[in-house]
């Protein structure tokens, strides 16, 4: 596609009960939009003018990893952006096969990269009329459902909202686990709910291998993975960890790359991998990590960033391949929202349905959207 321009779009929505994991507690999900405005060839001699949606899952604050939400939007306008106008500009297509190698000069950034990417993805999918689930080489048109429950004040207050959830159809509970909140609270869960119901946790790299000896206790309740209990670059004691747990090691947080991917493999440091399209640079790198997986034996699942509607039906498209053996993240849209900024997704027997249309096959609500909007941005290129 050519590109005539692009929006950078700032918005804030309220959760709908405040989500806590073990690097703190949120209130709001502050995300950076991208909307790529351009133009593909026609049938006749008029090219049609076409637009796609990308959604930066970085967070407001860094604590998930070295990305927030400001810094992203800053690296967009200042950095990322330029180089697709640039580029176009010269009267070169940009494809969203070469945003990457577009962009690699620039280092790190990976959840801004990973929205530019998206929204030329949706733009070009749209303008040739095929889904991102097809695009992807989907084989499902529905995904299940597994949800990620956040750190809550007591046992009885867990065993709540456990239990509502398991009613709404989820099919795989994750708990998020911090030193003090581990053990407990997953025994309770187990007693109070059987040993039928899938169960995961994720740590968000809140221990150390010194901890070796709490997370070896969980052993005992059949989960079907721990995720990131060690930090990001702790890729070598992973392995060290699962040598003394029986639990398979799930990474999320780790794996930054395709080649972190294919190190943490190597390394046994892990015997699940957790995808996320934003953390590894997009979607396209997505596929490859679930492709290396998929070679290796390794199951995946999709991770969530709590994203709207616009990230939530990428998520699905993707989870829709056969690697992803394992109920993902994506829950419907009133997990974390009353109202979403696309048509909300909804749990329909524990699954959620993937999208058909063109390219993303959701878009926002303008309404909605210009609701949540806190700072909108036009980048063009400059003569
Ligand atoms: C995870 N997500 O798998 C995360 C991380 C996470 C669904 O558990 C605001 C925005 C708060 C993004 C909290 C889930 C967040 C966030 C946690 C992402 O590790
Ligand atoms: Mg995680």
């Amino acid at each position: 596609m050519k590109i005539t321009g692009v929006e950078l779009r700032t918005i804030r929505m309220p959760l709908k009960t405040p989500f806590e994991t073990s690097f703190g507690v949120e209130e709001d999900r502050v995300a950076v939009l991208v909307r790529v405005v351009g133009t593909v060839p026609g049938r006749g001699e008029h090219p049609v003018e076409v637009q796609g949606w990308g959604e930066c899952v970085a967070m407001e604050m860094p604590l998930y990893s070295s990305e927030y939400a400001d810094a992203a939007a800053d690296v967009l306008r200042r950095f990322l952006v330029p180089r697709l106008l640039a580029e176009s500009a010269a009267g070169r297509d940009v494809t969203a096969e070469l945003v990457e190698p577009l962009l690699e000069p620039i280092i790190g950034h990976r959840m801004a990269k990973a929205a530019v990417e998206m929204a030329v993805l949706d733009a070009q999918l749209r303008g040739s009329g095929q889904s991102l689930a097809a695009f992807f080489g989907a084989t499902r048109s529905s995904v299940p459902s597994g949800v990620s429950v956040g750190i809550q004040p007591s046992i009885p207050a867990l065993l709540d909202v456990v239990g509502d959830y398991l009613a709404q159809g989820y099919v795989r509970i994750k708990l998020k686990i911090k030193p003090g909140w581990d053990v407990a609270p997953v025994e309770a869960v187990r007693e109070h709910f059987g040993e039928l119901i899938l169960l995961q946790v994720d740590a968000n790299a809140a221990y150390t291998l010194a901890d070796a000896r709490v997370l070896r206790q969980l052993d005992a309740f059949d989960l079907l993975l721990i995720e990131q209990p060690l930090p990001e670059d702790d890729i070598r004691q992973h392995a060290e960890l699962a040598k003394l747990i029986t639990t398979p090691i799930c990474l999320d947080e780790s794996v930054v790359s395709v080649r972190a991917a294919a190190d943490a493999i190597a390394m046994r440091a892990c015997q699940v991998i957790n995808i996320k399209a934003g953390r590894v640079g997009g979607y396209l790198n997505a596929r490859r990590i679930h492709d290396l997986c998929r070679a290796n034996g390794i199951p995946v699942w999709c991770g969530g960033m709590l994203e709207t509607g616009l990230g939530r039906a990428a998520n699905a498209a993707l989870s829709a391949l056969p690697g992803f053996t394992l109920p993902g993240d994506i829950s419907a849209s009133d997990r974390f929202y009353d109202q979403d900024i696309t048509e909300p997704f909804v749990l329909d027997d524990g699954r959620i349905q993937v999208p058909t249309g063109p390219g993303l096959g959701v878009t926002p609500i303008r309404d909605v959207l210009d609701q949540v909007t806190v700072a909108t941005e036009w980048l063009q290129a400059t003569d």
